[in-house]
């Protein structure tokens, strides 16, 4: 992309309205816009962030062999009644009437559609183990939407559904659940702990958050520091294995780490004290065993292999997919700016020209647009007519993890310079070698 032909409303003063980091940058990298309170409409920066995250955890869903689908944002509340959940839901939930005065509402969550559209179709348990799962936008009209995207009203969630024969099993699908989140949030380079937490409005009392770390997170957690000693890393795992998949549920949960919410002083008090700590932490993704909850009530029920109809067992699974760019921005950036980690990064790298109408440079520039397209990778050229300085700003504030900067001096020598955005450090080499390096950086992981 060239910027004199992208649309990026850059902000060049701090919006007073947001409070925290990862929600001014956004606002002046020109990522989003609110379109009203806790609504967002996705500017292209934002969006093609929010398309590579949506882009991994899908990838990794189905790694875990669960099975992508799309269900409406709308919904009947007939089903909800069947739940019970119209009512306890509370005024969180949109409610809306269509022209025949049938009740509808905004999906905060879809544990009923799902659950219908199992009963529909399936009655043996030959039909299972299934997951479903779809990423598909939320409605929640919390109290206090604030932190931009962090808390909004609307918010783009990928929600799964498992459904079991057995208990047994559905703790399998959720232990499952919690190494492919484990391996998804690594990727997004992010670091989320599993803690015990509440079953709140979903239900269920077997359910852990994963907590990203931040001063500026809505949770206050407590933990043993020995959790953040933990990383997935590149394992391979058996998604079918019981016992692998136990074996890693087993590895991060047995610590104490927990939301105030199952805070237990008392068990607390055992962590050795000089790793006992409390924090806040940005919850961004739930995971719930919720058994036979609505399965019963809705009349989900298969045949065992005894002949016997019995009500599925069931858990649902979240990770708030719009709240995770908040999430990512505020665990890496500077005082510049936004520093994107290489596996959602919205541009490979930036080429900065130094001198543009300059023949020489404008020509290197080019060349180097065009061989970092050839390999499959995305550039973003400044091309504007714009003094280094404020390019550079630019190309801090949007965070690109790589710059090259182009100007008549070096090209004299042959050689354009390749910056690191993480660390700042720069090196000069010939253009072709800059290529090569990016493409080298980006090998597995574009
Ligand atoms: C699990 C999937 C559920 O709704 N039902 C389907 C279960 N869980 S949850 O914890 O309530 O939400 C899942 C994740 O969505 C994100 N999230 C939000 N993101 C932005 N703004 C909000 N208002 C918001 N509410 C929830 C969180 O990351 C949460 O973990």
């Amino acid at each position: 992309m060239r910027l004199s032909r992208y649309f990026l409303p850059v902000l060049k003063e701090n919006p007073s309205e947001a409070q925290i980091v990862s929600h001014r940058l956004m606002l002046r990298a020109g990522m989003i816009k609110q379109a009203s309170a806790g609504i967002y409409s996705w500017l292209p920066l934002g969006f093609k962030v929010l398309r590579k995250i949506e882009n991994i955890v899908h990838e990794e869903q189905q790694r875990a062999g669960h099975i992508p689908m799309l269900m409406p944002t709308l919904q009947s509340a007939d089903l909800w009644r069947e739940s019970g959940r119209y009512d306890d839901y509370g005024e969180e939930m949109l409610r809306i009437k269509d022209r025949h005065g049938r009740d509808m509402l905004y999906g905060p969550t879809n544990e009923e559609l799902i659950t219908d559209i199992f009963r529909s179709h399936v009655g043996s348990y030959k039909d299972l183990p299934l997951t479903l799962y779809h990423i598909q936008w939320k409605f929640r009209d919390e109290i206090r939407p604030r932190f931009g995207v962090m808390r909004g009203r609307e918010f783009f969630m990928k929600d799964g559904y498992n459904f079991d024969l057995t208990k047994e099993d559905a703790l399998h699908a959720y232990n499952r659940h919690l190494v492919s989140y484990l391996r998804t949030y690594e990727r997004l380079g992010l670091q989320a702990i599993p803690m015990r937490a509440d079953g709140g409005p979903i239900g269920g009392d077997y359910t852990h958050e994963f907590l990203v770390l931040a001063e500026t997170g809505e949770s206050e957690v407590f933990y043993d520091s020995a959790v953040t000693d933990l990383t997935f890393g590149d394992r391979a795992i058996d998604y079918d294995s019981v016992d692998q998949c136990a074996a890693v549920l087993e590895e991060f949960t047995s610590k104490y780490a927990r939301t105030d919410e199952t805070h237990d002083e008392a068990l607390f008090a055992e962590v050795p004290e000089a790793r006992q700590r409390t924090a806040r932490g940005i919850e961004v993704g739930q995971i719930f065993y919720f058994g036979t909850k609505y399965s019963e009530a809705m009349g989900a029920k298969v045949q065992g292999p005894d002949g016997k109809t019995v009500p599925v067992h069931m858990g649902s699974h979240g990770i708030g997919v719009s709240r995770l760019l908040g999430a990512i921005i505020e665990a890496s950036h500077d005082d510049k700016g936004i520093i994107w980690p290489e596996g959602v990064t919205p541009f490979h790298a930036g080429i900065v020209n130094l001198k543009q109408g300059d023949e020489e440079a404008d020509a290197a520039c080019e060349a180097l647009y065009a061989s970092l397209k050839a390999l499959g990778l995305d550039p973003l050229y400044d091309d504007r007519n714009e003094r280094a300085g404020g390019k550079f700003a630019t190309m801090d504030l949007l965070g690109l993890p790589w710059r090259i900067t182009v100007g008549p001096r070096g090209l004299k020598n042959g050689v354009v310079e390749l910056t690191s955005r993480r660390t700042g450090e720069s090196e000069e080499m010939p253009p072709e070698a800059a290529v090569e390096k990016i493409a080298q950086i980006y090998a597995g992981i574009a």
